[in-house]
């Protein structure tokens, strides 16, 4: 009688919690991890300013003064096709593009207000449905990035972490402020044509709020049911969600601060990093990580079973800046010889070391041999192996055979990033 009563409410307290994945939607989850490479395009009105997405916070700027920038907004040189290009050159199979940030800046043109580059900027053209159009033709996967924060919006009240000083009336209504966000998402979902998904990020600037995301994750589910949920909330995935993001972190690592999880859930996994420090454009950060050091963190991420998602902030004419292209590109010439170790791939047998990682498909193992430790590499925990090669060559790499697993004898000519050795069983 007592299991029957607990099997009878079990459904009860699960609904509502329990959220089950649409067939296309694990199919499309499939699909992503399979990708490992993504565009991650930070790209709005603070670009005028050249210091970050996060100038209107950071500056204290009310939004009576932000309000000035978008006249000055005119991307003329914005090129869809070769943006496309480029990600295609550097090995991306999908491009997430900030929809809004946190500024409350539609780079889209929304009829929810006049706060958007269709609207408010001299340009008048909507860039994320050139992208979109040009997506679909290059056949790359297109993500929006949608700020749940708003600096600029009278109703996201009350305030805040951040915004502070942004010179609003003190009251607004945040559920009329919800509304329009998920307004904004429909629009975004049905005027697109088929989205990858959406990457969210600012619920942490109010944590304890109700946002609803029941309602806003079921309507985009509803409105495409393949498109995957993500959320930059730094903690394991709430239900209705699709993978599991960490920011400027191999998953499980934790090193930044505001990772404040370092579990792993079940989910795909996605980790994003700048190529500089910053995320929108900033003219005066010249701390570019080499190609190399962009290929160490993208075998890594898919040594930890996760997506590389890689940030270039364009400028405000719409150009991506030259040391951008240069290692989007170097990093493409390392996948045209070495992809079929990224690309489809799952982490592999042997656990992530300083000397590098493994993934593996298909009854092969990618080892990536990424800051070498000498002549040598010994490996435990493998199933049998029967040959060893270079992935680029095919030349055989020795074998030496021992309890518990094998030393490999590495090839004196290395590949400067990383040499893959194909392990087959
Ligand atoms: C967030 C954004 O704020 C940032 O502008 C960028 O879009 C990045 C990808 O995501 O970064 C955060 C979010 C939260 C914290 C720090 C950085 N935090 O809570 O300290």
């Amino acid at each position: 009688m007592r299991n029957f009563v607990i099997a009878m409410l079990l459904p009860a307290a699960l609904f509502g919690q329990s959220y089950q994945p649409s067939e296309a939607n694990q199919k499309a989850r499939e699909w992503f991890q399979d990708a490992r490479f993504g565009m991650f395009i930070h790209w709005g009105v603070y670009s005028v300013l050249g210091d970050g997405e996060w100038v209107m916070n950071n500056r204290k700027i009310t939004v009576a003064d932000y309000e000035k920038l978008p006249p000055r907004f005119n991307p003329t040189e914005f090129n869809a096709a070769e943006w496309v290009s480029l990600a295609k050159a550097a090995g991306m199979k999908y491009i997430t593009i900030t929809s809004k940030h946190h500024d409350g800046f539609a780079m889209f043109g929304t009829k929810q207000n006049h706060w958007n580059i269709v609207d408010a900027t001299p340009y008048k053209k909507d860039p994320i449905k050139m992208l979109a159009d040009e997506c679909r033709r290059q056949g790359v996967k297109l993500f929006f990035y949608h700020s749940h924060l708003d600096w600029h919006h009278p109703d996201y009240y009350p305030r805040g972490r951040t915004g502070q000083a942004s010179g609003r009336p003190d009251h607004g209504d945040f559920e009329k402020y919800l509304t329009f966000m998920d307004s904004q998402l429909r629009e975004l979902l049905t005027g697109y044509g088929e989205i990858g998904g959406i990457w969210f990020d600012g619920w942490w600037d109010k944590p304890d709020a109700n946002w609803h995301l029941d309602r806003t994750y079921g309507l985009i589910h509803s409105l495409q049911p393949a498109a995957l949920i993500g959320n930059n909330h730094h903690r394991l995935p709430f239900p209705g969600e699709d993978f599991q993001m960490f920011e400027k972190d191999l998953p499980g690592k934790k090193t930044a601060e505001f990772n404040a999880t370092a579990e792993i859930g079940k989910l795909p996994l996605e980790t994003c990093d700048t190529i500089n420090n910053a995320w929108g454009y900033n003219k005066d950060d010249k701390q570019f990580k080499s190609t190399t050091q962009l290929i160490h963190y993208l075998a890594r991420a898919a040594g930890y079973n996760g997506n590389f998602l890689l940030n270039i902030g364009p400028m405000p004419t719409g150009k991506i800046q030259p040391e951008f292209v240069e290692r989007l590109r170097g990093i493409g010439k390392w996948l045209e010889r070495n992809g079929e170790s990224i690309y489809g791939t799952r982490a592999g047998p042997v656990a992530p070391a300083s000397w590098g990682v493994t993934t593996e498909k298909a009854g092969k193992i990618y080892v990536h041999v990424l800051d070498s430790p000498g002549d040598l590499l010994a490996l435990s925990k493998l199933p049998a192996v029967k040959s060893a090669k270079l992935l680029t060559t095919g030349a055989p790499v020795e074998i030496s055979r021992l309890k518990g697993g094998i030393v490999l004898h590495l090839p004196q000519q290395r590949d400067e990033a990383d040499t893959v050795i194909v392990l087959e069983r």
